[in-house]
């Protein structure tokens, strides 16, 4: 019987070699094996994803292949949604979370992770995507959200959260809401700079913040 660790270097393995069907078979293999589809997605697929970008900052790889690698880690993750329902003890938390990339950035699997994590922890999500303008978040404050969240993988993108801080507050909607901050380059120091009211490292971090700040 194949162990959680032995699976994790597989899901790994499975990214850095941008292999779909192997990223299907191991997310398959864990749930066969009523394995933590939750560790296999951080200690095996985004342990993947991360050696691609180091790769990829090295200049040993190109943008096809990290395009390859981040399809492999959907495929699999796609795979793992029924049993990371199961994993998870389900609440009943009518939150509703509104989630997106920021304005100018496409990366979207960070979000996803997070927006998923947060509906099987039982928040209502409503997931505006990726490369979102900022009027939508404004909208979606408006609209009742209790909670605003950006992410922003890139530098250049994450001062447009600063922006969204401004634009709530101009809209007369801030003090109604919460806002969490994310991403590989977003910090805590950043989030008290720009003044998010979160900041949450990754998916499992970002529940329990919204939980504790809501009372929930
Ligand atoms: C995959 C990837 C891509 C894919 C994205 C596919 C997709 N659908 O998302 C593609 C190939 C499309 C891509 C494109 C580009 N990319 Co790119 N990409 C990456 C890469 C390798 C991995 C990102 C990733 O998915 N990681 C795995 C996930 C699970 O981790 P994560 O996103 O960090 O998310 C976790 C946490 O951060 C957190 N989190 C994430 N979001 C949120 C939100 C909230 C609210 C919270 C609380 C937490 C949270 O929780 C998540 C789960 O634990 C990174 C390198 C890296 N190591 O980060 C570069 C990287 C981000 N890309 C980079 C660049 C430059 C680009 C391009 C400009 C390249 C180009 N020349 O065209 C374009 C960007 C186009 C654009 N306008 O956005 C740079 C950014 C550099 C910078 N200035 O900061 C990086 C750092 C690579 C590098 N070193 O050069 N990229």
């Amino acid at each position: 019987m194949v162990t959680q660790n032995e699976l994790n270097q597989k899901g790994k393995e499975a990214v850095m070699s941008f292999d779909d069907e192997a990223a299907i078979e191991v997310a398959e293999e864990c749930i066969k094996a009523d394995l933590d589809p939750v560790l296999l997605i951080q200690d095996g697929f985004t342990a993947g994803m991360n050696a691609v970008g180091e790769q990829f900052e090295k200049g040993t790889i190109f943008l096809p292949h990290v395009i390859a690698a981040s399809d492999a880690m959907s495929a699999g993750v796609k795979i793992l949604g029924p049993a990371l329902e199961k994993s998870t003890s389900k609440q009943d938390a009518k939150e509703t979370v509104a989630i997106g990339t920021i304005e100018g950035d496409i990366h979207s699997i960070g979000k996803d992770i997070v927006a998923t994590m947060l509906k099987i922890a039982g928040f209502n999500v409503i997931d505006l995507g990726r490369d979102v303008p900022i009027a939508n978040y404004v909208e979606a404050a408006k609209n009742g959200a209790q909670i605003i969240a950006s992410s922003a993988l890139m530098t250049t993108t994450m001062v447009l959260q600063m922006k969204l801080e401004e634009q709530l507050k101009e809209a007369g909607v801030r003090n109604k809401v919460k806002t969490m901050v994310g991403g590989a380059p977003a910090t805590q120091a950043w989030a008290d700079k720009i003044g998010a009211d979160i900041y949450a490292e990754d998916s499992a971090e970002a529940v329990v913040k919204c939980k504790s700040i809501l009372n929930l």
